[in-house]
């Protein structure tokens, strides 16, 4: 390491002993957090420690950038609206080597390590499974030190934090960043002027942009250790500043307070997460913080590339610039604006340099959550790239019907401009537009993309579209969050499988071995009682660690089926009662998820699974045979908790509607056995772990959309099984709420005239294999054979794996050579 280059500039390196450590961690307590041990409170403890993790980041972080620096290497700047870490600490203890020797040294200062952990805010700035990738994804390019940075909004205001209240959520703001934030590092010097509004000057051609409001973004940047400190990425988030102009014209003015509103409002624009992942569309707010974190990303990346290369001709073989989804997608027109504006390109030269230098990531295939954005509210927001749009659809279209003569209606479907009714901006169509690779998120749905959402461009682009099927990161979904069977798996095969999760595959040989086997069976359990433990703290439900641990956690959505799995647990109820001497198979069936503020019928089914566990819990003719639980505020650092303690994961979508799932890997390499629907990664997980592996039923992609064709009638389904109308009856007729017998009225209403995701069509075959799924979890033997082989075949899905496909296929980056 070259640290030396000023000779006066002299700094003392931090070791990684327990006394370094200790010492390190009482000079951050005494020097930084200004305490000493007396007046320490947990916090203060936690910041101390915080810090001196941190300095032993700090080294390979300016190492990274400067090795980036002096080879000269393309980065890849992966642009996404939400970003879900989970802790920090716990992670960077373990990618640095130090987890043990911090605990020794707390342990020698008094200081309890375990509940410090936990201690820490978990950054919510995302929805689900979209923010969760995209962490996985800096993970693994840290990891396999590719040069690169996330760059993303800091919001104020993260996901909410979900209560349950008399059965139902309760949103409450989630002040993350209140008591402050120890692992970022605010970067003034980095800050850029963001404008909004304004209007076209007619004169020069109308493309000058006068008359803007001006919004400053600053950087905050959090270190991304890779494993083993591979390499350390940056996470750049911005915030909103009041541009001060604003400010001091109100303030010349003599209005002092009216100048301190517009601050205010000017930061609003990073205030909050939205907290839909789907239908919740056309706010001016969200297209202010897409284009807000769009804009000053573009604009740092420039600078950089400036600031080291003479000519932009060589900007794609230096950035390559990835859209996570179409909420970045604004880049493309902000793009074009910069180099065209401000740079000086011609069009031509512009577009050409776009088309080089970005990629998209699509994550659903359903049409009511494909961005759009109205014409109208666009222009008043961002007149000059609402002018740059339709003139890239003017030269495509042109292009097109130079190719296509005759087909009108092809120029129709495919234009970047919904003419259907009020005219819309369609985000997606010009996200495949600008990129040379436009990837699916596993082969089905990349399938399904270029069969449906986007048929008209694979057969104008067929070479841009390809699959990169998700992963997950080993180093926190098993190294960290369960350290029973990650310690059980070091014994046996080693410690490289956390870099090289295929070296998993070694443990096939050990499913039957009486030993491991047994041993393997002792890490459940041990996972359950501490998820027992929890569930007891936070909800007063008591489960039988010896029960099968039945799960389904995820966001709430119709078409995910919370209400198919709760309908098995209203049948299973019954059969109980009506047979309650039969030798039963203990079941603890737990749930969490959260639902869009305004998602009515989401809600309505986490207030009847509420009204379902209080019913049956509390039943005494039913006692341990079954429990039914709703965790609230699900999130990462629950899910660590959660997903090892998993006996079985819920996967049950309809066929064609979940893009990927990540949960579902993550729930099988914690030695979960999967129930699930042919869709998404299911179908590759099944693939690599075997179909006698997993408990597959319903209908696939192609049958469902048979079953639709041909006029589908839930009630057909309804008046035929007898199990599945005494459940839905006793919702109807409020056996589950009887202070309030209609209280599920619309719910059930849903159900039987239009079931949109089929889960009456799908019941009967569920139903049938949760059976199987008794009758195996009462053979544990047999059982965990099947989830070591689960386990074994997970090394697909790391995210490392993922992101090398993304590295050579798409992004064309190479390592640091270190
Ligand atoms: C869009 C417009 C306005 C407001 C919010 C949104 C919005 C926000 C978040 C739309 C979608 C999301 C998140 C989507 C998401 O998480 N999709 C999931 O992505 C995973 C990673 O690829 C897949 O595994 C899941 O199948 C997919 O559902």
């Amino acid at each position: 390491m070259n640290h030396a280059a000023e000779p006066d500039f002299e700094f003392d390196h931090p070791t990684n002993t327990v006394v370094a450590l200790r010492r390190s961690i009482a000079n951050r307590l005494v020097y930084m957090v200004g305490k000493d041990v007396q007046s320490a409170t947990q916090r203060d403890w936690l910041f101390a420690i915080f810090h001196a993790a941190r300095d032993r980041v700090m080294d390979r972080w300016r190492e990274t950038r400067r090795a980036t620096h002096a080879q000269d290497l393309k980065r890849v700047y992966y642009l996404s609206m939400e970003f879900l870490p989970g802790r920090m600490l716990g992670n960077a203890l373990m990618a640095v080597g130090i987890y043990d020797e911090t605990r020794a040294a707390c342990a020698q200062l008094g200081a309890d390590f375990d509940q410090l952990l936990d201690l820490e805010a978990d950054p919510g700035l995302g929805n689900g499974g979209l923010g969760r990738l995209a962490a996985c994804f800096l993970d693994s390019m840290a990891t396999l030190g590719l040069p690169n940075m996330g760059y993303g909004i800091r919001f104020d205001y993260g996901m909410f934090s979900q209560r349950i209240l008399k059965g139902q959520q309760v949103e409450e703001p989630d002040g993350w960043l209140e008591a402050g934030n120890p692992w970022e590092i605010m970067r003034p010097e980095f800050s850029y002027s963001v404008c909004f509004g304004g209007r076209l000057d007619p004169d020069n051609g109308g493309v000058h942009w006068i008359e803007a409001e001006e919004v400053i973004a600053v950087a905050y940047d959090y270190a991304v250790p890779g494993y083993e400190l591979g390499s350390v990425s940056t996470l750049r988030l911005w915030s909103a500043r009041a541009s001060h102009a604003i400010n001091l014209d109100a303030f010349n003015k003599g209005d002092y307070i009216r100048a301190m509103e517009a601050k205010n409002a000017s930061e609003n624009v990073s205030r909050v997460l939205y907290p839909d992942d789907s239908t919740e569309h056309g706010r001016e707010l969200r297209l202010r913080q897409e284009y807000f974190f769009v804009s000053a990303s573009l604009q740092d990346l420039l600078r950089r590339f400036l600031r080291d290369h003479g000519s932009l001709d060589q900007l794609p073989d230096k950035v390559a610039i990835h859209i996570n989804d179409t909420h970045p997608a604004l880049a493309v027109p902000e793009l074009m604006r910069l180099l065209i504006d401000v740079h000086r390109l011609t069009w031509d030269k512009a577009w050409s340099l776009c088309t080089r230098i970005f990629s998209y990531t699509n994550h659903t295939l359903m049409q009511e959550a494909l961005e759009t954005w109205s014409v109208d509210l666009f222009g008043r927001v961002l007149p000059r790239h609402l002018r740059i749009i339709f003139d890239l659809n003017a030269h495509f279209l042109a292009e097109l019907h130079a190719r296509f003569p005759n087909d009108n209606d092809l120029l129709r479907r495919i234009s970047l401009i919904d003419e259907n009714g009020p005219r819309r901006i369609r985000m997606a169509y010009l996200s495949v537009l600008a990129s040379h690779r436009v990837n699916g998120v596993s082969a089905l749905h990349s399938r399904l993309m270029v069969s449906t959402i986007f048929a008209d461009f694979a057969q104008v682009f067929p070479e841009r579209f390809c699959n990169k099927t998700n992963g997950i990161t080993p180093r926190r979904w098993l190294a960290q969050a369960n350290p029973p069977l990650s310690e059980l798996i070091d014994a046996r095969i080693g410690t490289t499988w956390r870099r090289n999760l295929d070296e998993l595959g070694a443990l096939r040989d050990l499913a039957t071995e009486p030993e491991f086997n047994n041993a393997f069976q002792l890490a459940k359990a041990q996972n359950k009682r501490r998820l027992a433990e929890r569930i007891a703290r936070e909800t007063g439900v008591v489960l039988n660690p010896e029960s099968l641990f039945d799960v389904q956690v995820k966001r709430m959505h119709e078409y995910k089926r919370q209400l198919l799995n709760l309908l098995h647990v209203i049948t299973r109820y019954h059969q109980i009662l009506a047979n309650p001497h039969a030798n039963w198979m203990p079941r603890s069936v737990i749930f969490a998820g959260k639902a869009a503020s305004a998602y009515y019928m989401a809600k309505q089914v986490i207030r009847l699974i509420n009204d379902v566990a209080h019913v049956v819990n509390a039943d005494p003719r039913i006692g341990e045979k079954l429990k039914v639980v709703f965790v609230p505020n699900y999130r990462v650092s629950l899910a660590e908790i959660i997903i090892p303690a998993a006996d079985l994961s819920q996967q049950i979508s309809t066929a064609g509607t979940e893009a990927s799932g990540t949960g579902n890997m993550k729930f099988a390499l914690n030695g979960a056995l999967t129930i699930g629907t042919w869709d998404g990664a299911n179908i590759e997980i099944a693939e690599q772990v075997g179909l006698d592996n997993m408990f597959v039923f319903g209908l696939r992609t192609e049958e469902v959309a048979a079953v639709r064709a041909a006029g589908y009638r839930p009630r057909q389904h309804y008046e035929s099984n007898y199990d599945l109308k005494l459940a839905i009856d006793r919702i109807a007729d409020g056996a589950f709420s009887p202070a309030e017998p209609h209280r599920y009225h619309d719910l059930v209403n849903a159900l039987l005239d239009s079931d949109h995701y089929l889960l009456l069509a799908d019941y009967a075959d569920y139903v049938a294999a949760q059976d199987k799924v008794d009758a195996l979890y009462r053979r544990p033997i047999e059982w965990a054979r099947q989830a070591i082989l689960n386990v074994a075949g997970m090394g697909v899905f790391s995210s490392d794996r993922t992101i090398r496909e993304y590295a050579e296929d798409i992004w064309n980056v190479k390592p640091i050579n270190s």
